[in-house]
């Protein structure tokens, strides 16, 4: 057994009781890896509390045990907390205060940090998920794996991999994802509800998105506006555009493509993303955000035109960089 994953199962056996949180907007990652480690501790006879700023989305609400997660713990008594698929405490964002009286933090994380939060740190940039950290640690402790607790991991190794599409796709994560299911996971409830159960608005909004978006710098920079009035005309909520920033990517010419949304008047939430070679990560950091090379994001205020002048010349600074 790897040292890490001994010293994880000690603290998670001699605690008390374990608050799992996750970060704001949480995605299948987040959801699916806080899920399977709470039913962890249920095998281990363990009281735990799932807490999250939001509730998880409605393409999420399949995973077995999603009421488990709350914007408030249960029990007040926990003092182990474990915070899974966030590279900074900051974005707990209203479930952060819950942790206050945890006498140890765990960080269970697969983001390149920018800062190091928590006692303990379980975290491996390389990884396409947080759920393969999870997955990697459950194998090497051999814990019991029931279908339901492989559906949550596999939910995680699906999304963050884009069905097995995007880069990070390791042959680590298809093995462990062979594993799964095995162990009883079900990839194609996975897709269907996570890929093919959108309402209406988020289509529509979709395509005021295309109709909007803007191409740059010989085509190889593309980017949209969806303004606040583009979603209360759609009446949808910022949910509605995960993965929206993909479209923009997939045109043949585009590098880089940004997806600003104005989900509250004056506020700005900035997805990047980019082909190979070229790091977003940077230009998310630049603007006080973070991630992944190839996915990041941050928040900016300001109007529109501030926003994208903020942007846009760390944009070309990094298309420049190749
Ligand atoms: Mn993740």
């Amino acid at each position: 057994m790897k040292r890490i994953h001994r010293t994880l199962l000690s603290r998670l056996s001699k605690a008390k009781a374990v608050l799992i949180g996750t970060h704001k907007n949480p995605d299948g990652d987040a959801i699916g890896s806080a899920l399977a480690l709470a039913r962890f501790l249920d095998s281990l006879g363990k009281p735990c509390d799932v807490v999250c700023h939001n509730q998880p989305p409605s393409n999420l609400r399949f995973l077995p045990g999603v009421d488990r997660v709350r914007s408030a713990p249960q029990r007040q008594d926990h003092d182990l907390g474990v915070v899974v698929d966030l590279e900074s405490v900051e974005r707990l964002g209203d479930a952060a205060p819950h942790f206050a009286g945890c006498r140890q933090i765990v960080v269970i994380d697969h983001h390149v940090p920018h800062e190091e939060p928590g006692d303990l740190r379980l975290v491996d940039p390389s990884a396409p998920a947080t759920a393969v950290l999870m997955t990697r640690f459950l194998f090497d402790v051999r814990a019991r794996i029931d279908p339901d607790t492989a559906q949550c991991l596999l939910t995680g190794i699906v999304t963050d991999t884009g069905g097995f599409r995007f880069r990070n796709t390791t042959p680590e994560a298809l093995h462990l994802a062979a594993k799964l299911l095995e162990l009883g996971g079900d990839i194609a409830a996975i897709n269907s509800h996570v890929f093919e159960s959108k309402p209406v608005s988020f289509v529509r909004l979709l395509g005021i998105m295309l109709a909007k978006m803007q191409l740059e710098m010989d085509d190889r920079l593309c980017y949209a506006v969806l303004e606040h009035k583009d979603f209360e005309l759609t009446d949808s909520t910022d949910e509605a555009t995960e993965g929206f920033v993909n479209h923009l990517l997939s045109i043949e010419t585009v590098q880089i493509a940004a997806l600003l949304r104005e989900h509250t008047p004056g506020r700005w939430r900035i997805s990047l993303r980019s082909k190979e070679g070229y790091d977003v990560a940077a230009v998310a950091r630049a603007l006080g955000g973070g991630g992944h090379r190839n996915a990041a994001g941050c928040s900016v205020e300001g109007t529109e035109e501030e926003a994208l002048s903020r942007l846009r010349p760390e944009l070309q600074k990094c298309l420049e960089s190749c």
